[in-house]
């Protein structure tokens, strides 16, 4: 559990750097951490274990695919910086009623293969 807090803590962090989407979302973020270790239905498999929150805004999406093209903000938890990728969503059906340009908040897990997984993506409450 000492490792889930410090994970926590890395994420808020990284929440305080981005006083934009603190202002917009950082409440609703909080809640969301308090969920980060129930991953959705693939967490049973012992597949995705953890689940870190990002930021970001959406610059295409590929329904087909199921994939995501985002420039999000650092992620300390991962020693990421800030970076536009493209990421698989966890079902075809989160992309649904997302927009390219939006801002939003997701949470990434590893998969079995060892991809980082959008589990949840949501707009920044703007
Ligand atoms: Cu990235």
């Amino acid at each position: 559990m000492k490792h889930f807090y410090l994970t926590l803590i890395l994420a808020c962090s990284v929440t305080v750097t981005l006083p934009a989407y603190a202002a917009m979302g950082g409440m609703q973020g909080m809640d969301n951490m308090g969920s980060a270790k129930n991953v959705g239905g693939v967490s049973g498999q012992g597949a995705m274990t953890q689940a870190f929150m990002a930021h970001g805004k959406i610059n295409s999406i590929n329904p087909d695919a199921g994939t995501v093209n985002i420039t999000h903000g650092p992620i300390k938890a991962l020693a990421w910086p800030g970076m536009t990728m493209s990421f698989p969503v966890q079902d075809k059906a989160m992309l649904n009623g997302l927009k390219a340009g939006e801002i939003v908040n997701f949470d990434l897990a590893k998969d079995s293969a060892g991809r980082y997984v959008v589990t949840r993506i949501a707009p920044a409450g703007q």
